[in-house]
């Protein structure tokens, strides 16, 4: 089984473990204290001293042996997880169930026994840089342990990009492979970070046609050969902005006589710094030196961060960064100082064609959120049945049951919509996506984004609680999962730019992606309505859908301010409709039900299964027609906001 951290495993602990029960008689000893002695009888009374101390010693070690608490464990993450399982068994073609089945559970065996314990090391052997050699050359060296190097091989050999890139499953492929990232993610000691943006890199090549000078990147970057395998970094911060790419990059590039470009310019969040290669972005000066300002001078490149002996790209790394989690990353400042570079976008779409490597990478970050809420309930769940309280195991406390819970409801809800993510990207990437299909996965990759990330940092808290003084001990293990949880809702966009994204995908189709989005609902409801057990949660979600409308219709015609205050409640409100219920695809008569509801509607579903869609559906779905109603979205509540925010203080 997998233990938390291998360091604190019970063999280190046995030192602390009482020796067998002390006889009665040498317990009496203890009444000897306080004898009195006389010069001859020193020695003597000396040892009976010691004799007492050590009685005393072995009672309090017999003591606190009834405080020792045995460590939460988790076994085969695939075998354990009964709803990925369900989920693989309903949608999968049997021919390939049968053979992702086998190899998960191999897969699942590999993280268990062998994948784990390099996790751990990665935790503590955190990437070290060198600046200088011992002669004072300067070398920017970035030195990764052992275990962390060995991540890559193993990502390469488990197919962890390649499967999306092969497609052998088809439209499943991308599926497949985001199940085994979602497996990989908690045991990958962050290298599912430099996971994250190869595959991002490999698809903006795929996208471009894999051109002649990517073909060489694309077969690295997509490869299960580990001597071959190649990880890719994703450049876009600078220092005036990690969310106004298009206002804060300052980088420039220069054309030089062979159609190659140098940069110049400076990094300030740079992560997997160890990476083979990355895109990043720049502006191309003119004969004079002058750049085009804002999104439109913005293009992208492709580089080598090393040459073939190792040698920087005419790359200076300024330092590597302090990060409150994601340790085991080497994420770094970099100086450009002409790194050579190719020009792989049409000049000044730079911010569009690296949309593609976003998108792909905050799908990246829904699998990070849902495999750490798994992970966080997994271990919570295992404690339930070993800690003793008030008399009895934690899992016989009602209200601690309820607490664990209400947790897997919202892990629930969020790995279906992960599920519903890669499946529709695995469409498209087939071209057996319908027009509606594209859109709707446009609209809810923001979605899925902003509301798992914050899903999981609220998660990781509430069950790191559920451990009591133990979830707040380093070396438990636990607070590493809550501190690299609490980036996925910072990094690949924050909750509020993700928000505006929601929005950008709305006006960008002019306001069709709701209409699918509304119409699938409103029209596949219909389906879920002959459950007789699910009717509370098909009712609850037909008036969220009324009241989204509506919101829809009040705010058609006001301002942008309007739309910008409701951005992040709107976000959550769709995140929470389309969880409860949603178009699926899938062919057979629970065909479009909700994610929840569908899942609930299987003919070999369980009780659990309807009680999670029913708990879903008893949350408000729909916030920002409650907050709109409020009037929390005009300008008077605009001027109440900033009056909160700065009438306390000098400002
Ligand atoms: O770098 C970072 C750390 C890396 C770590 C990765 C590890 C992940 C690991 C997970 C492990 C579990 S963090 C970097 C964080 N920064 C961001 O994510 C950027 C956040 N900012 C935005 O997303 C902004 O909204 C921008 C940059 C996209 C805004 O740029 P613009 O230029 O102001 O926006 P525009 O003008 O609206 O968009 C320009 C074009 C448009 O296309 P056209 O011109 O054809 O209309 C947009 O439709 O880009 C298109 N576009 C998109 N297309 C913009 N966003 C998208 C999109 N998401 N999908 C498709």
């Amino acid at each position: 089984a997998c233990r938390l951290p291998w360091w604190r495993s019970s063999a280190t602990c046995k030192s602390w473990q009482s020796g067998p029960f002390l006889p009665w008689d040498r317990c009496q000893t203890l009444s000897m204290k306080g004898i009195n002695t006389t010069v001859g009888q020193e020695q003597q009374a000396g040892m009976k001293e010691e004799q007492v101390l050590d009685v005393e010693m072995h009672l309090a070690r017999r003591d606190s042996e009834a405080l020792f608490q045995e460590q939460p464990e988790t076994g085969n993450q695939y075998l354990e997880d009964t709803l990925l399982r369900s989920y693989l068994k309903t949608h999968l073609p049997p021919k390939i169930l049968e053979e992702v089945h086998q190899d998960l559970e191999m897969f699942g065996n590999r993280l268990l026994t062998k994948i784990q314990p390099l996790s751990w090391e990665c935790e503590l052997n955190p990437p070290v840089f060198q600046q200088y050699d011992a002669w004072g050359r300067r070398v920017d060296r970035i030195h990764t342990c052992s275990a962390w190097r060995r991540m890559k091989e193993i990502s390469a050999e488990e197919g962890l990009i390649a499967e999306a890139y092969e497609k052998r499953y088809s439209n499943w492929s991308r599926l497949y492979q985001a199940v085994k990232l979602y497996l990989f993610s908690s045991s990958s000691g962050g290298f599912s970070c430099p996971l994250a943006m190869t595959d991002g890199a490999a698809k903006v090549i795929e996208s471009l046609g894999v051109p002649g000078s990517l073909k060489n990147a694309f077969d690295c970057l997509t490869s299960r050969d580990p001597e071959k395998f190649w990880t890719s970094g994703q450049w876009m911060t600078e220092r005036r902005g990690g969310s106004d790419v298009a206002n804060g990059t300052e980088t420039m590039a220069r054309k030089q006589p062979d159609g190659t470009y140098r940069l110049y310019g400076f990094k300030w969040f740079t992560s997997a710094a160890d990476s083979d290669m990355t895109l990043t972005l720049a502006r191309i000066a003119d004969a004079e030196g002058q750049c085009t300002q804002g999104s439109r001078g913005l293009s992208l490149f492709f580089l080598r961060v090393r040459d073939e002996e190792g040698k920087l790209n005419s790359i200076q790394v300024q330092r590597l960064k302090d990060k409150l989690g994601t340790r085991q990353m080497a994420t770094a400042e970099l100086w450009l100082h002409g790194a050579r570079a190719e020009l792989i976008s049409a000049e000044g779409r730079g911010v569009a064609a690296i949309s593609n490597m976003l998108n792909i990478t905050r799908i990246h970050n829904v699998i990070g959120a849902v495999a750490s809420m798994r992970r966080m309930i997994s271990l919570s769940r295992d404690y339930a049945r070993k800690r003793v309280a008030f008399g009895k195991l934690l899992k016989d406390h009602p209200l601690h049951m309820q607490t664990i819970a209400r947790m897997e409801v919202q892990v629930r809800g969020a790995f279906l919509l992960l599920m519903e993510i890669v499946r529709l990207l695995g469409l498209a990437e087939t071209n057996l996506a319908s027009e509606q299909e594209q859109l709707l996965l446009r609209l809810l990759i923001p979605v899925a984004k902003l509301y798992t990330g914050k899903q999981a940092s609220a998660v990781a808290v509430e069950a790191m609680e559920s451990f009591g003084g133990q979830g707040y001990m380093e070396d438990t293990g636990l607070p590493v999962i809550l501190r690299d949880t609490l980036v996925l809702s910072i990094w690949e966009g924050t909750t509020n730019i993700l928000s505006l994204d929601v929005l950008r995908s709305l006006s960008k189709s002019q306001g069709q992606v709701m209409a699918v989005f509304l119409s699938t609902v409103q029209k596949k409801l219909e389906l879920a309505s002959g459950a007789e057990e699910l009717s509370p949660a098909v009712q609850r979600t037909r008036e969220a859908i009324g009241s989204l409308r509506q919101f829809m219709a009040a705010t058609g015609s006001e301002q942008a301010l309007t739309m910008e205050l409701a951005a992040r409640d709107f976000s959550y409100s769709l995140a929470r409709i389309y969880t409860g219920r949603a178009m699926t695809g899938i062919t057979g008569p629970w065909n479009g039900l909700a994610l929840l509801m569908e899942h609930a509607a299987r003919p070999d579903a369980s009780s659990t299964d309807t009680c999670a869609a029913l708990r879903w559906c008893n949350q408000e779905l729909c916030p920002v027609a409650v907050e709109s109603g409020r009037g929390s979205y005009g300008g008077g509540a605009a001027l109440q906001d900033s009056a909160l925010v700065f009438g306390n203080s000098r400002l």
